[in-house]
């Protein structure tokens, strides 16, 4: 029996069915950066999760990097998504909106040839998806200072974006080497400003971020992705468990959702004695836990409350009633690779709930 994981727990003022999350997966399904009618199919389907997180949702033109993903900063994709919270509000489910800017995990074809931004002129190793296959990434253009407030106004604009769209809250996608983890880490962030250096430099477009949107939604609505260990898109950082247990600090004391922590690598290559106890201890509030967790890690995690909830991805894009075939024991469906990005509803919104044939 599955208990841990279906105790009350409370977020942004909702009471959640369950301690499980939909964690959020980048599927490429939304043609012109436009949230769609099969996106909220799909969503409604796992509406049973305690939270959903979406797919990465970029904050402005600026922020995209990948062909086909969605946006929340003009009127049209607001209405695009709002097809996606009616309907999980119609299923009784909660949804946040995960905000993204790519930064330097982007290319000149989304931005007609012009540069990415990023912290510092450094590319990245690797290559972007383009709507013409892959290209190398490009050394990007470093921000200049005064261009830094209209990032943060770019998240305000879209939290407020996401807000009208019905949304119960947004996560600020700090991890998996996007614009803000570029900030973070020093591997990518070598500026001599007052957003590079020291930890609090690299820490300070983050707190921006989080104080502007937290001020325009409400604190409670506002939750935050880190991923320290992972290498995903050339990232790195010299002294990791410091730079991320400051980061967890800095982020208490102002009622926040919840911290997010991605406690894997999903390269296979960082430091494996990173002790994910230490960002636990140092944020004040809810922890999700993610990365790899099946039913009964995630029970042990909470009965242990090392985490607060617990996000799955693979098995809620695979499993649409993943929380009632955890209550129950019940068996998994088994993930398409093949369909995860792009593509029609195949892989999508037909994986078939308990019962179903
Ligand atoms: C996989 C492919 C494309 C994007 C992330 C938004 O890692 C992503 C992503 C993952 O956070």
């Amino acid at each position: 029996m599955s208990k841990n994981l279906f105790t009350n727990i409370e977020l942004a003022g909702h009471k959640l069915s369950n301690r499980m999350v939909m964690a959020p997966m980048t599927r490429n399904r939304a043609p012109d950066n436009i949230a769609n009618a099969m996106m909220a199919e799909h969503y409604a389907q796992r509406a049973g999760a305690g939270l959903i997180i979406t797919e990465g949702t970029q904050v402005s033109e600026q922020a995209v990097g990948y062909p086909a993903t969605p946006g929340i900063y003009n009127q049209q994709q607001a209405k695009g998504w709002k097809l996606a919270t009616d309907a999980v509000h119609a299923k009784d489910g909660r949804i946040f909106a995960q905000l993204w800017h790519c930064g330097r995990i982007s290319h000149p074809d989304f931005h007609d040839g012009e540069l990415p931004v990023a912290p510092s002129a450094i590319a990245a190793a690797g290559d972007a998806f383009t709507f013409e296959g892959l290209k190398p990434f490009v050394e990007p253009r470093a921000l200049e200072t005064p261009e830094i407030p209209g990032i943060v106004e770019q998240y305000r604009h879209a939290a407020a974006c996401a807000d009208q769209a019905g949304f119960d809250g947004v996560e600020i996608h700090a991890a998996n080497g996007y614009l803000i983890d570029q900030f973070i880490r020093d591997g990518s962030n070598q500026r001599t400003d007052q957003y590079g250096g020291s930890l609090e430099n690299r820490t300070r477009l983050l707190l921006e971020i989080v104080t502007t949107v937290g001020n325009e939604i409400g604190f409670d609505k506002v939750g935050v992705r880190i991923s320290p260990v992972n290498a995903f898109n050339d990232i790195s950082d010299s002294d990791p468990q410091a730079t991320f247990n400051h980061v967890a600090a800095s982020l208490s004391g102002r009622g926040l959702a919840y911290l997010h922590v991605v406690e894997v690598d999903m390269t296979g290559q960082s430091d494996p004695d990173f002790d994910v106890s230490q960002l636990r201890a140092s944020f004040d509030g809810r922890y999700i836990a993610n990365g790899g967790y099946d039913r009964d890690r995630a029970e042990q995690v909470i009965a242990s409350k090392a985490a607060d909830m617990v996000a799955f991805g693979i098995p809620f894009l695979a499993n649409p009633d993943l929380p009632e075939r955890f209550r129950i024991d019940a068996p998994l469906n088994e993930a398409d690779q093949t369909t995860f990005y792009g593509g029609n509803e195949h892989g999508y919104t037909d994986y078939p709930a308990l019962g179903a044939d």
